[in-house]
């Protein structure tokens, strides 16, 4: 241990500490923009100066250790005007049109400046000029040079978690900024649109794009019957944005703020979350009995993020992908086909809205593949913090709203369905039932569990009615890059891999809400679906009462030729 001073007070901290990480063992905030632990250590914002007796420069508090006798002065009139300085330079050349930024209020920028009472830049205004239009109106991912700070964060994520390296520093000096690496423009990169560049973004210089204006245009026209569904992680985390406790914030509530919006039918992506497991696991089945498992597993397919990596990165196995659509796009192909005929209505009378934790399944639902001559699947993606901007432009605080039940049928979903949003759920969810399908007999509901939590990799084998299934779950693209090497390599063997492209799953979805703090929630996050998992009256998907109506109805059984029509691609779109 060292032992060092700070504001007078004597700390104690680990040896390697940084002086930012001792500071907040002892409760002494040190403000900071760019640090992201383990991630962006490169004191490139310099807000965290601090004063070290001694020493005649300042010093970055974020990427300096503690040495044993330090005195450390984080709030000296020396320090404070430094500070000060550093914010304004950074605001010199920045757009601080915060009344039309989608941050404003958790942009950790406008908060330092209002900490510090920065009511005046005593610096010239100097914007990034000529810009390129690098942005296309369809690519759902924008980056605002005039509001980049070129703190690097976003550089870092896609470098180190992702292995993406979409980002690079571009020009020098002064017209030093953040582009897209090698000259590409971003449509053309290999972006996977996994959308951690901006919820790592402590400005508003990443966004999605916004789609907002589009549903009210919807939910206004007397012609529409709007239908919209709702991914399984959103309801761990639409709630934060209102200071709500997740417990309070439930899909049932989240339903009466929907039809306050002005929405026809809540209906639940947990539905479609079921019947992907009925017909993935009986592909997942129908592989393993074929003996076509030999040397490749069978990857999910339900994660947009993981599909685009792989298509650009191994683009030779995309054809292990499982052929099912993901719950979103299984969703609006039922509801555009069964769900319309029950109704009695043309397709192209339903319009589709899907709430997500998720920036690619904008992408997602815009690819060819995922359309009929009725128009796409899904006609409109938001994510969770879209959804939240909506229901702050009505003035609805869900806090006074009553919990609503969900409409049937397709808001009918089990507590297989609902742990989809975290990782290893959907690998959870499939077993559970290919043990049905393979025995005649349900398993204890918990029996898989193992691939739960643990490190972004994980792997187990369970005996599956005496077939040895050697199973896979990961998480985050840097961990499915290093997944894919050994199995090129030959060095690891799998039958059924599941891959999410953020880290812990769609809970950790680059559509979430932001945490100002840089607390990676995830795992809370992930809990609350265990946990409703846990307390579901049902938690096989095959026992979902309304998507057995689906089958009998309307699909026959999985892998039918309508299955397959409807629910089914190459995924080469
Ligand atoms: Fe996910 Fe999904 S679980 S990808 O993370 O499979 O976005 O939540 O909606 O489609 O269900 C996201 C979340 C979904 C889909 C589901 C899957
Ligand atoms: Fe990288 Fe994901 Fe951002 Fe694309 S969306 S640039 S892959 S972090």
């Amino acid at each position: 241990m060292v032992t060092l001073t700070i504001d007078g007070r004597t700390v104690q901290a680990q040896e390697g500490a940084t002086i930012l990480e001792a500071a907040a063992q002892a409760d002494i905030h040190i403000p900071h923009l760019c640090y992201l632990k383990g991630i962006n250590e490169i004191a490139a914002c310099r807000v965290c100066c601090v004063e070290v007796e001694g020493e005649r420069a300042m010093v970055t508090a974020c990427n300096n250790p503690v040495k044993e006798g330090m005195v450390v002065h984080t709030n000296s009139p020396r320090v404070r005007s430094t500070r000060r300085i550093n914010v304004e330079l950074i605001l010199s050349q920045h757009d601080c049109k915060c009344a039309t930024c989608v941050r404003s209020g958790n942009c950790q920028l406008q908060t330092i400046a209002n900490d510090l009472g920065i009511v005046k830049v005593h610096y010239e205004t100097q914007l990034p000029r000529g810009l390129r239009g690098a942005w296309t109106t369809t690519f759902p991912l924008y980056h605002d040079y005039n509001k980049c700070i070129k703190c690097m964060r976003c550089i870092q994520v896609c470098d180190k978690v992702q292995t993406l390296s979409i980002w690079d520093v571009s020009g020098t000096g002064g017209r030093t900024m953040v582009d897209v690496s090698g000259n590409r423009v971003m449509k053309d990169s290999d972006c996977a649109l996994c959308g951690q560049c901006i919820t790592h973004c402590p400005t508003g210089g990443l966004r999605e794009r916004d789609d907002t204006m589009e549903v009210f245009s919807a939910l206004a026209d007397p012609d529409k019957i709007t239908v919209v569904q709702v991914a399984p992680a959103v309801r761990t985390a639409w709630g934060e944005a209102f200071g709500m406790p997740r417990e309070q914030a439930t899909m049932e509530r989240m339903a009466a703020a929907l039809r306050r919006l002005g929405f026809d039918y809540v209906f639940d992506t947990n539905f479609t979350a079921d019947l992907t497991i009925m017909e993935e696991g009986s592909e997942f089945l129908h592989r393993l009995k074929a003996g076509g498992l030999t040397r490749w597993p069978m990857f999910t397919s339900c994660c947009p993020g993981w599909v685009r990596f792989l298509k650009g990165q191994y683009p030779e196995l995309v054809g292990q992908l499982s052929s099912a659509k993901s719950p979103q796009q299984m969703f609006g192909s039922v509801a555009k086909s069964w769900f319309a005929q029950t109704l009695g209505v043309a397709p192209e009378k339903i319009c589709c809205v899907s709430i997500m934790p998720c920036v690619a399944k904008k992408a997602e639902a815009e690819l060819p593949t995922m359309a009929t001559q009725h128009g796409p699947d899904v006609d409109w993606v938001l994510t969770t913090r879209e959804f939240v901007r909506m229901l702050r432009a009505d003035q609805l605080d869900p806090k006074y709203l009553p919990e609503e039940p969900l409409d049937s049928p397709m808001g009918v979903a089990t507590g297989a369905g609902v742990i989809f949003g975290a990782t290893g759920g959907v690998m959870e969810a499939a077993l559970r039932t290919a043990a049905y399908l393979l025995t005649g007999e349900d398993p204890a509901p918990d029996a898989f569990a193992q691939v739960r939590t643990g490190p972004g990799l994980r792997e187990a084998t369970y005996e599956v009615a005496g077939i040895p299934v050697r199973c896979a779950v990961v998480s985050g693209l840097g961990n499915a890059r290093a997944l894919m090497e050994q199995l090129k390599a030959g060095k690891v063997h799998y039958d059924f891999v599941e891959v999410m492209a953020c880290p812990g799953g769609c809970v950790g979805g680059g559509g979430q809400p932001i945490s100002c703090e840089d607390k990676e929630l995830y795992g809370e996050r992930g809990q609350r679906l265990y946990a409703l998992d846990k307390s579901a009256p049902v938690r096989f998907s095959h026992e979902n009462p309304q998507v057995q109506a689906l089958y009998r109805e309307y699909l026959g059984s999985p892998l039918s030729e309508k299955a397959e029509e409807l629910l089914h691609t190459d995924h080469k779109g």
